[in-house]
């Protein structure tokens, strides 16, 4: 029998304090956001620990705890895999067990900042316009409740307690895929303590910072391979490693409540005046391509992204993406390449260390469609450019909700408006599904459904006559 190897602990010594809170402790920011806090520590020092709060369920928590919270982050290059331990996050808070605690840390005087990366859905927020959503179950309850379930109700009742203690708020700093991030989340802060208390609403605004921020790097889902992976490399156990790309970003918008942050530069992250730009090249570039490649990519049958790039037509199909519908609306933000930058993403899409499942990428269309392709989709329909690449993205979305793939086989849809999506495509036949779909206005504002409809049905009507790479070969060939 081989000996079982020894559990993953932290190394002895000292810790640093806790000046973070994250709020939604996904593999994400545990292969992102931590690595750099945890570099700026290194280089130029702060106590700037992290604790971490998981709004749902108590699992990283039970696997990161027994190792102290320590936690291996495994890099998957194409020419091999690469180890590191990271030790920045000091404990885990588990919000429904005991959400009183996470009010307090995060009204802790020491606490200087709130990462977030609790997803689209997370935000409680209505993609189509970027308000709160004040008939959304957890805010009415956070609105008559305290403690609350949200984080929109967490952000708002913590800075409620500081303002209550005299204390200065902290900076919220979002670190999820939606557009300008920052704004949106003041926004919903605003909508919401107003609904609780104006003077709170008013404070929030003059002191409050919420800095826009673009992340990147491509962290899959951890799998029991990974975790092998990461067992033979360090001769320890890790029930909760990370992996990822190589490759990373981080953009922030240089505006925290009294100046006070890690020193972010020192590891590798860009401080600047303003994200949309980078923001805009990366969630359109990036983002709206993975949606594009996984829903067309999960129809034809692959697994994964770098399974669907492998196929030389979808390969076609996503360079003619960024070439015809994507890079000619976008501005490149200062000193960037565009086209440099697609060719490095189209690579990073093809490592094949990285199983990055398109059925993840597919899940919670619902909340990623209009910052990812719909704003691209306006641009050029404005601009009278033709979108067939984009309108065939929206049509495998529609057939991916409708939730029966191309060999009738059932489709294991995740999104919060799956049961929505899926009566109004069984409710209709034909096109007609494509059309009522259209009509789900807290994806598709009336005037954008209307410009998109022609484009959008007609290439619905060729996915289910051909089937996505006949739809694709009949693009190529317009
Ligand atoms: C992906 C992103 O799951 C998804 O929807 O598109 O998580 C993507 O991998 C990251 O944004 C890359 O930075």
């Amino acid at each position: 029998m081989k000996p079982v190897p020894p559990r993953l602990t932290r190394s002895p010594g000292q810790r640093p304090g806790v000046a973070i809170v994250h709020l939604g402790l996904g593999a994400f920011f545990r292969a992102h956001g931590a690595l750099y806090i945890a570099e700026a520590m290194t280089a130029s020092g702060g106590d700037w620990g992290i604790v971490g709060v998981s709004l749902k369920s108590p699992s990283t928590r039970d696997k990161l705890a027994p190792q102290d919270f320590a936690y291996t982050a495994l890099e998957l290059a194409p020419e091999g895999a690469h180890v590191q331990t990271v030790e920045v996050i000091q404990d885990v808070l588990v919000a429904p067990e005991d959400p009183h605690r996470v009010l307090a840390r995060m009204a802790d005087p020491e606490t200087r900042i709130v990462t977030l990366t609790v997803t689209e859905k997370g935000y409680c927020h209505e993609p189509a316009t970027g308000r709160l959503n004040m008939a959304h179950p957890d805010i009415v309850h956070d609105l008559a409740d305290v403690p609350p379930m949200s984080a929109p109700g967490f952000l708002v009742r913590a800075l409620q307690a500081r303002r209550a203690a005299g204390l200065r708020p902290f900076t919220v700093l979002t670190c999820d895929n939606l557009p300008e991030n920052g704004r949106l989340v003041r926004g919903l802060v605003l909508d919401m303590a107003r609904a609780i208390d104006p003077a709170l609403a008013e404070w929030i605004a003059v002191e409050g910072r919420f800095p826009s921020t673009m992340v990147d790097r491509i962290v899959p889902a951890t799998k029991p391979e990974d975790i092998e992976t990461v067992t033979r490399l360090t001769g320890r156990l890790d029930a909760a490693p990370v992996v990822h790309e190589p490759f990373r970003q981080w953009v922030v918008e240089d505006d925290f409540v009294d100046g006070i942050r890690p020193d972010l530069e020192a590891s590798g992250a860009t401080l600047v005046g303003h994200v949309l730009p980078y923001e805009h090249m990366k969630l359109r570039c990036l983002n709206g391509t993975h949606s594009s490649l996984a829903y067309l990519g999960y129809l034809a049958g692959y697994e994964t992204i770098a399974d669907t790039v492998a196929d030389p037509l979808l390969a076609r199909y996503v360079k003619r993406l960024w070439a015809e519908e994507i890079l000619p609306v976008l501005t490149p933000p200062p000193g960037e390449d565009l086209a440099a930058y697609v060719d490095a993403l189209f690579l990073r899409y093809a490592n094949p260390g990285i199983r990055h499942r398109t059925w993840q990428i597919a899940m919670d269309g619902s909340q990623k469609l209009p910052q990812r392709i719909l704003g691209t989709l306006r641009e050029n329909l404005a601009a009278g450019r033709a979108t067939p690449g984009l309108n065939l993205a929206v049509a495998g979305w529609m057939r991916y909700v409708g939730g029966v793939d191309e060999k009738g086989q059932e489709i294991d849809v995740k999104d919060p408006l799956a049961s929505q999506l899926r009566e109004l495509s069984d409710g209709a036949e034909g096109t007609d599904k494509a059309k009522a779909l259209l009509g789900v206005r807290t994806i598709f504002p009336a005037d954008l459904a209307d410009a998109m409809e022609a484009g959008v049905v007609a290439a619905y009507e060729r996915l289910l006559t051909l089937g996505v790479r006949g739809a694709l070969e009949e693009l190529e060939g317009s």
